[in-house]
């Protein structure tokens, strides 16, 4: 009787153990890299974090092929400057989201290899903090696609949407970086 119990428990943990293998609690959307003009020397890439965990999560860094390094920037107004910096981590809230986007966090390609023109395709690595890694692909957008990529990127699709017309400032304090 109790070797069945063992086998039972057995069983499930191998269940819980390929479950997490298979689905990330980390899902994905707006993906953008901004097109950079021929020798510009770095860009930025933008995405949306929402975590279906019910554990904060952290994005620490990322990876890719069509720059030297890879940061993890916030840009922030100092004044009447707008200032960047390289920071640790993002946090994206238990179930809630983290956006990276113009004017807050975002994610520098720093020493560009090679040309990002529009209609391009970027291939990206994020590195969470507890060590998963997920897979990025980000359409290269012109400089008028990436003007309308702000309101997309805010509009929180799952959200109330009498929101939408909001300024900035109100999101930016809504998704939680007023605190940074
Ligand atoms: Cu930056």
């Amino acid at each position: 009787m109790s070797s069945r119990f063992l086998t039972t428990v057995a069983t499930v943990a191998t269940l819980c153990a390929s479950n997490l293998a298979l689905a990330s609690d980390i899902q994905l959307s707006n993906p953008a890299v901004r097109a950079m003009p021929p020798g510009a020397p770095a860009s930025g890439a933008y995405v949306t974090l929402m975590n279906h965990s019910k554990h904060e999560r952290y994005l620490i860094g990322a990876e890719s092929d069509v720059a030297d390094a890879v940061e993890v920037h916030l840009s922030e107004m100092q004044g009447d400057t707008m200032k960047m910096y390289q920071v640790e981590q993002v946090q994206v809230p238990a179930h809630g989201q983290a956006q990276l986007k113009p004017g807050s966090y975002h994610i520098m390609l720093v020493g560009l290899k090679k040309t990002l023109k529009a209609g391009d395709q970027v291939n990206f690595t994020l590195i969470m903090k507890n060590g998963e890694r997920l897979p990025m692909t980000a359409p290269v957008l012109s400089p008028e696609e990436m003007a309308q990529y702000m309101p997309a990127g805010m509009k929180m699709k799952s959200m109330d949407h009498s929101k939408m017309n909001h300024g900035e400032h109100k999101h930016l304090m809504e998704d939680g970086h007023s605190d940074h």
